[in-house]
């Protein structure tokens, strides 16, 4: 049977679903990312700003200075979330094999579903319309009869683009000739420089090199760049590979000596992490603090949990034991995250099971009351500014 992939990926999707949400911001150059004057970064920006060549992770400073009648706002990442397993849901309608590869774009393998829906371009079709009809977004597709190929696809005519790649032989190997070799998976800016001063620049340089050659520069890395680019990749469609962690980090607009600062922080970003990983249904076994010092260095610091959970009260409560065994006097980046997700359960936002553990059917309340009411109605203690429950007293 031949094998059919395709590659989904929304179009700007933090900013496509605030300009949904706000037509004031439709037409107009939108930054979603830290507030300007901060050391943070653009998370993304809509098609209308990128014309002044913002991007994700520029400084938010450097696309402020480019473009300051730009609109910016920083993310509403519980929104985002719920959009995207909505999105996963109209995906699971065309095919079970669904790979979530992050927040905004999934692998669907649709071998041997057209009698369903058709030839594949009409099924990449029905699925673009389902995206619009139903969320107002849209997204790009990728067809093609590998992963690899697909997600190149996917890429080529956004926004709102359908492409659909040679499925194999001398015509795909074609098709991906003229490419830039950084759309390779694998290549990187170190292995870019090392092909470059070889005079190999593109897809189609790498195709006139043997596999020897590859392979005394690259080892087995090598022997994947040979049949890569030839369009070549067995890699299946994966379900359980769709989240191997969750995380969420904080830059702090200055250096931060303030350990209760920290401790809010990391209580926000525990929640976030916690009502995710709800959404996504799945449990974690080993929780980590990570952070950068003033100089920028990157250090990650794990724990292992008794007993698997999706609570943030359990996942803060870890980050805060980690936080008390080091000798840090200073951050300049601090996050939480979570890994060893069991994976048995099915990704699938509304159908989160219900819990018998009352903390977690207190903080699913809590989930649902923000998502429906915004994330600012419910807060829990350490949210609240001291001043706040002092005028309330
Ligand atoms: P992408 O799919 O890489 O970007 P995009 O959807 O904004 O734009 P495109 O049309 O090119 O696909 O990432 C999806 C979302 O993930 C993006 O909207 C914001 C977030 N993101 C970050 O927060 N930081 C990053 O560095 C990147 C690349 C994305
Ligand atoms: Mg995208």
């Amino acid at each position: 049977m031949q094998r059919i992939i395709f590659h989904v990926d929304m179009d700007a999707f933090f900013a496509a679903v605030e300009q949904r949400d706000n037509p004031q911001y439709r037409g107009k150059p939108l930054i979603v990312g830290a507030k300007p004057g901060n050391r943070g970064v653009v998370s993304t920006a809509s098609y209308e700003a990128r014309k002044f060549g913002i991007h994700s992770a520029m400084p938010i400073n450097e696309a402020f200075s480019r473009c300051p009648q730009g609109i910016f706002i920083t993310p509403r990442m519980e929104v985002y979330e719920r959009v995207s397993g909505q999105i996963m849901r109209i995906l699971e309608q065309f095919s079970p094999q669904i790979e979530q590869v992050s927040v905004d774009e999934a692998f669907i393998d649709m071998s041997g579903t057209e009698k369903l829906f058709g030839e594949p371009l009409n099924a990449a079709k029905q699925i673009s319309q389902q995206i619009k009809k139903q969320q107002g977004l849209t997204a790009s597709i990728g067809i093609a009869s590998s992963k690899f190929v697909a997600k190149i696809a996917s890429d080529i005519n956004k926004p709102d683009g359908i492409t659909c790649a040679p499925f194999e032989g001398e015509q795909l190997e074609k098709w991906l000739a003229p490419l830039p070799l950084r759309r390779m998976w694998g290549v990187g800016s170190r292995s870019e420089e090392i092909f470059n001063r070889c005079s190999v620049n593109t897809i189609g340089d790498m195709q006139k090199l043997s596999m020897d050659c590859l392979c005394k520069r690259f080892g087995k890395q090598g022997v994947a760049f040979y049949y890569l680019c030839r369009g070549i990749d067995n890699r299946q469609v994966e379900q359980e590979d769709s989240v191997k962690s969750i995380s969420r980090e904080h830059t702090f607009n200055v250096d931060c000596f303030d350990r209760q600062e920290w401790k809010k922080t990391l209580h926000r970003l525990s929640q976030d992490v916690a009502r995710q990983a709800r959404n996504n249904g799945v449990k974690a076994s080993t929780v980590f603090l990570t952070y950068r010092r003033p100089d920028f260095s990157r250090h990650t610091k794990r724990k292992s949990l008794a007993e698997p959970t999706n609570l943030a009260k359990t996942i803060y409560d870890t980050v805060i034991g980690i936080l008390e065994e080091l000798d840090e006097r200073c951050f300049r980046l601090i996050g939480v995250g979570i890994t060893g997700l069991d994976q048995q359960i099915q990704l699938n936002l509304f159908a989160a099971p219900d819990s018998s553990d009352p903390l977690e059917t207190c903080e699913r309340t809590v989930d649902k009351i923000n998502a429906r009411f915004g994330s600012e109605v419910i807060k829990k203690g350490l949210e609240v500014p001291s001043q706040a429950i002092k005028r309330r007293i």
